[in-house]
């Protein structure tokens, strides 16, 4: 079994054995030598935690969700409501449609894990609210490194320099006249479930995984105007990305994954323009590598023959092994998977039918398989995937389940076409140590406790 995937030319080997003695204190939410029988026991006597205040409002409105669903003298069925009745609403003419009201609770939300700022920067998708595998641009993540702006388009410009025989500089309408593809991938910020290293059990699902979203990209592949300005890709194996935001955000792609034809200069996302928090006009869209390499505001490109080490990759995004030495450009998200529903913060109203529903993607190509654990990965069984199962792109599994009522772990483990195999938090530990912040695709574990309740827990 293949646990970690082979390095490539931008991943580098890792350090397997940790030093003994560097793992922490265990927190509340560990599970110590995956004795899942004492918290099957703990769960039994009802111990409860942070869970029950800040989210016991949700809890509440779901048990009261249940409870009114009398299959005799429903007054919902007897009684007319106004809208069989009255004239329902114009048309919207004049403004963008809007979701339901009674959809208002699905929100982009800051994680309570996180240092509270004057100005948040990273906000994360409602995954356990969501269907399919297109994140709606509206609930889309996002991560400002100084804040976004809603970029003219008129005056955008890309320009396009380096190691090229004719340096030139498009217009949006420049762009938009070439032939374009369209295509649906992920976006994965590399600090997703980043809290989990430092054992932070942030409640929900939106929190430990919620800086994924997919959307269905468009753009002209960045080789085409490479092409255009005649760019040396013998000596050229690198490229610069540049935004035009406050942040200097800039990333060296490398020249192979340019050539493959697959990193888009996108404009397009889910059928219309970007959103501006998504980088309107023009992002990069660099399928498989972390979210910090999609450049937003994109307004550079230059070639050149080695990467740049700019501060977004000497500084931030290198992850610390437990030998003391970075890893650095390790820019592919590797295979990874989490159970959407039933998950951290939910409730389970009655013991059982339900679908154990979630999301997997890899980085480096297409998921092949999930398997779906409810005691904690003593035994596992295959989920079906739903189609269309695409690379680099989210795939949708579910699994039938009766729950019995009894305390049960649910973990999710997904493998991709290359064989990797999601690790879990001790082998991703065995490797990495504890210290790193990024990259972190280990397979979560939900406690669905005998109330119903579930409760984000590590086993260690
Ligand atoms: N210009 C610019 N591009 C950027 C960033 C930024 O702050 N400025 N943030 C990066 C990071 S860290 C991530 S995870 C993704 C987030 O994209 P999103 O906000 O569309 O979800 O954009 C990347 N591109
Ligand atoms: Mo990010």
């Amino acid at each position: 079994m293949l646990i970690f995937a082979p390095p490539n030319e931008e991943n580098e080997r890792v350090t397997p054995n940790p030093p003994a003695g560097r793992l922490r204190k265990a927190p509340e939410n560990f599970i110590a030598g995956a004795d899942v029988r004492r918290v099957f026991a703990e769960a039994k006597e009802g111990r409860r935690d942070f869970l029950r205040g800040a989210f016991a409002a949700a809890a509440s409105g779901l048990a009261a969700a249940g409870a009114a669903a009398q299959p005799q003298g429903d007054p919902n069925i007897l009684e007319l409501p106004e809208h069989t009745r009255g004239l329902g609403q114009p048309v919207v003419t004049d403004g963008y449609g809007k979701p339901s009201q009674y959809e208002r609770n699905v929100q982009r939300r800051q994680s309570p894990g996180l240092t509270q700022t004057r100005q948040a920067s990273v906000s994360f998708a409602p995954l356990q609210s969501l269907f399919g595998i297109v994140t709606p641009s509206g609930l889309h993540f996002e991560r400002h490194h100084q804040g976004w702006w809603d970029v003219d388009p008129g005056k955008h410009r890309l320009m396009v320099n380096g190691l090229v025989k004719t340096p030139k500089v498009f217009t949006m309408d420049d762009l938009m006249r070439l032939p374009s593809v369209s295509r649906f991938h992920f976006i994965e910020c590399g600090a997703n479930t980043g809290m989990e290293w430092g054992n932070v059990a942030v409640p929900t699902c939106q929190y430990t995984h919620g800086m994924l979203s997919c959307s269905e990209f468009t753009g002209v592949p960045l080789i085409t105007v490479l092409q255009m300005a005649g760019a040396d890709l013998k000596k050229g194996r690198f490229l610069l990305a540049e935004g035009a935001d406050g942040s200097s955000m800039t990333r060296t792609i490398p020249m192979a994954l340019i050539e493959s034809g697959e990193v888009l200069l996108a404009y397009g996302q889910n059928g219309e323009m970007l959103r501006p928090e998504n980088g309107y006009p023009l992002r990069l869209v660099v399928p498989g590598v972390q979210g910090v390499s999609w450049v937003k505001y994109l307004r550079r490109v230059e070639v050149g023959d080695q990467p740049w080490a700019s501060k977004d990759e000497a500084i931030h995004y290198v992850d610390l092994m437990p030998d003391g030495r970075h890893r650095q450009y390790t820019s592919i998200q590797e295979c990874k998977s989490v159970v959407t529903t039933p998950s951290g913060g939910q409730v389970l109203l009655d013991k059982g039918f339900y679908s154990i529903n979630g999301l997997a993607w890899s980085g480096r190509g297409k998921v092949a398989k999930v398997d779906v654990s409810v005691d904690g990965g003593r035994n596992w069984r295959s989920a079906r995937l739903q189609d269309p199962v695409m690379s680099k792109c989210l795939t949708r599994f579910s699994l039938d389940w009766v729950w019995d009522g009894k305390p049960a772990i649910i973990q999710s483990r997904a493998t991709d076409d290359t064989g990797y195999v999601q690790p879990t938090q001790r082998q991703l530990r065995g490797v990495r140590g504890t210290r790193s912040i990024y990259h972190n695709n280990a397979i979560q574990s939900w406690l669905v406790q005998e109330s119903g309740e579930v409760k984000n827990v590590q086993l260690a």
